[in-house]
């Protein structure tokens, strides 16, 4: 097989510890998932005497060779010399690269493990047929890893070799729950960096109880885009101006209308009533379901998901992550909103693992929030950039490109509130100018919105940037109508107006009445 040809979709490393392998026969495994349909396989065995390695290499180059796989060994070149296979990987700490090279010929297949720019780089420019990028998630089988990179380290190797004719592999926790999620989000859109070509998994496959079941259905899954892909905000939709985004707004509202859609709010004990209510305003099924284990059966009732963390906890971030992925699954839309993102360790670090944990389709937050959510977006922050200070058009246009990048990364829609609200889902960015001052003196009117734009969504989820703008400004001409009542004297009387004028609008406009539309002050940034 000509190395050009090999197709690095499955990339099985085997492992020989009775942690993994158990007390089954390595060749058995791996003939089992060659059936399955394994593309390539490493011999990964770091114990071994090298008579015992050269064996077994022997034995599973007769296999793979049956398989028209290619089989490569790690670290020991010497032993793919001793059995004439394909080739070998390479990790940071074993021979370099131009030495492999040396010995192996220009025909040898030899990949090298990257975990970052510099390492990429070298390997790149030295001859690498392929990267092992890694490692991506935490994992029990190699404990003594360099870095954990997750999705949007494994995204910014591959953007950095857009250009480089060179394959590449992920490895690093990879399993049948992620492997689609990962080789979709971690490719830019737009053609800006590369794609991955395939997973490298071990326990996945090797400690599998039928690894040709796992194989096939891991294969599978490298192979399709994920549920949620399919309602990605596309380049023609992003494309459009502030008045034809304008035009769908009452069709949105109908839709939420007319169906009804669950609004599944996992959110802090602040908020709870008062979001329910809103839901059910705008014509949401609003159900304050906080444990996981009901997220799977929820998900299949056509609604959407907010994660809002507000009160977290260890408990609630494990409940977030398996609604995230049951929602995920069914290709339902989840918003997520990082409440006080920025203002403790834990929320941090609460916020990287629910992001690096799944897709999240509109991430909703305040300036500051959103910013923590941006590597290097706390800098921005502290440089005290402030889109509502009048006349700040350099800052406007600094958080703009800042979120534009967020949603181009994360390939989704980002919503970041303020006097001026912006959204945009990489391209365009909208903003939207109405609301109330009100609306900052009551608790939790952050959180409602969520729940509100999760109504949205989860009635018009083919069109989600539509869907959030239309959010947005119920929402907040609501509030300018409410605001303006003669019976609402402060905050307190604020808010039973509120709930009432969100439900009122969203009637008018069943009724074909879009006179409160025309208070809309709906731009886009220059
Ligand atoms: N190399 P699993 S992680 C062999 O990051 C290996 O370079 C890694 O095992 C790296 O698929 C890893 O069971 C183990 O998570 C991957």
């Amino acid at each position: 097989m000509r190395k050009e040809d090999v197709d690095h979709s499955l990339y099985l490393v085997t492992d020989s510890t009775p942690a993994i392998l158990g007390d089954k026969d390595i060749c058995a495994v791996v003939e089992a998932a060659l059936r399955g349909g394994v593309t390539c396989v490493q011999y990964r065995d770091k114990t071994s005497d090298t008579g015992a390695l050269v064996a077994t290499a022997r034995r599973l180059h007769a296999i793979t060779q049956r398989h028209d796989v290619p089989l490569l060994i790690n670290d020991r070149i010497d032993v793919a010399l001793a059995i004439g296979c394909e080739g070998v990987h390479i990790g940071q700490d074993d021979l370099d690269l131009s030495s492999a090279r040396k010995l192996l010929g220009p025909d040898a297949i030899i990949g090298v493990t990257v975990s970052n720019a510099e390492e990429t780089d070298v390997a790149c420019k030295g001859g690498a047929d392929y990267l092992g990028i890694g490692t991506v998630f935490a994992t029990p089988t190699k404990e003594n890893t360099k870095s954990i990179i997750g999705v949007d380290g494994l995204q910014q190797i591959l953007l950095q070799i857009a250009d480089e004719p060179i394959k590449t592999v992920c490895i690093g926790g990879i399993n049948a729950s992620n492997a689609s999620r990962v080789m979709w989000q971690s490719e830019a859109p737009g053609g800006k960096g590369k794609a991955l070509d395939g997973v490298a998994v071990v326990s996945a496959i090797m400690a599998a109880p039928d690894p040709e079941e796992a194989s096939w259905d891991l294969l599978r899954l490298v192979r399709s885009p994920p549920a949620f892909a399919r309602a990605a905000v596309t380049a023609e939709q992003q494309a459009r101006s502030p008045e034809d985004l304008l035009a769908l707004v009452p069709e949105v509202v109908r839709a939420v209308d007319a169906k009804k859609p669950l609004s599944h709010n996992m959110t802090n004990l602040v908020v709870q009533n008062f979001a329910a209510n809103v839901a059910l305003s705008v014509g949401a099924s609003p159900i304050m379901a906080n444990y996981g284990e009901e997220a799977r059966d929820l998900a299949m009732l056509g609604g959407a998901l907010v994660l809002n963390m507000g009160t977290v906890t260890p408990k609630g971030l494990e409940n977030y992550l398996k609604a995230l992925r049951a929602y995920n699954e069914a290709g339902r839309p989840v918003v997520f909103d990082p409440v006080g993102a920025g203002a403790t360790a834990v929320r941090r670090a609460a916020t990287k693992t629910i992001l690096g944990s799944g897709y999240i389709d509109v991430l909703k937050g305040n300036q500051s929030e959103i910013l923590s959510c941006i590597p290097g977006g706390a800098e921005v922050q502290q440089r005290g950039v402030d889109s509502s200070a009048p006349g700040n058009d350099a800052d406007r246009q600094k958080l703009g490109s800042a979120i534009r990048e967020l949603a181009v990364r994360r390939r989704n829609v980002v919503v970041m509130t303020g006097k001026t609200d912006y959204i945009t889902a990489g391209r365009a960015v909208f903003t939207v100018d109405n609301g109330h001052a009100y609306l900052g003196m009551v608790t939790g009117t952050g959180c409602c919105l969520g729940t509100t734009v999760s109504a949205m969504v989860a009635a018009y989820p083919d069109d989600k940037l539509a869907a959030v703008v239309a959010g947005l400004l119920l929402y907040s001409i609501a509030a300018e109508v409410a605001a303006e009542r003669e019976d609402v004297k402060g905050p307190g009387t604020f808010v039973p107006a509120f709930i009432d004028e969100l439900f009122n609008l969203r009637k008018a406009t069943a009724k074909g009445d879009l006179g409160w539309l025309e208070r809309a002050r709906l731009g886009v940034l220059p």
